[in-house]
């Protein structure tokens, strides 16, 4: 018996490392907005690669795509002060509106946060984690 529950946990354990980290890393990432969320909120990506963007807007007011640099955030509201600390941004994306380009993945691995810039929306819970993988 004991040596059951020890093989069941063993496969919860597998079963959660692979579906850990968000999956394998992709150069495409499709992403929704909402009022107040990115859906998904994880995005894994090789680094510096040329990563295809497509954003849709599905939300009723305006929303923004910021990916911070490594190690900043924006804290509980975007400010002045953290525009220097931005890696990537695209802004202003009207509610229906939808909007497709392309972006250089860091080059440094590691967890960047990704962050809506509108006032209110950081706290609202509009943010996600944009996660950099050494290629091969
Ligand atoms: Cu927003």
């Amino acid at each position: 018996m004991r040596k059951y529950i020890l093989f069941i946990g063993l496969g919860i354990v597998m079963l959660l490392a692979s579906c850990g980290g968000g999956g394998a890393p992709s150069t495409a990432i499709d992403v929704v907005m909402t009022d107040f969320q990115f859906v998904p909120n994880q995005f894994v990506v090789p680094a510096g690669e040329e990563i295809t963007i497509s954003i849709v807007n599905s939300g009723a007011v305006v929303h923004n795509f910021v990916i911070m640099k490594l190690g900043t955030t924006a804290g509980q509201t975007f400010e002045e002060d953290d525009q220097v600390n931005v890696y990537w941004e695209e802004v202003d994306i009207q509610p229906g509106g939808d909007f497709s380009t392309i972006f250089t993945a860091p080059t440094e691995p590691g967890e960047y946060q990704i962050i809506c810039r509108t006032e209110g929306h950081i706290v609202s819970g509009m943010i996600a984690k944009l996660i950099v993988v050494a290629g091969e």
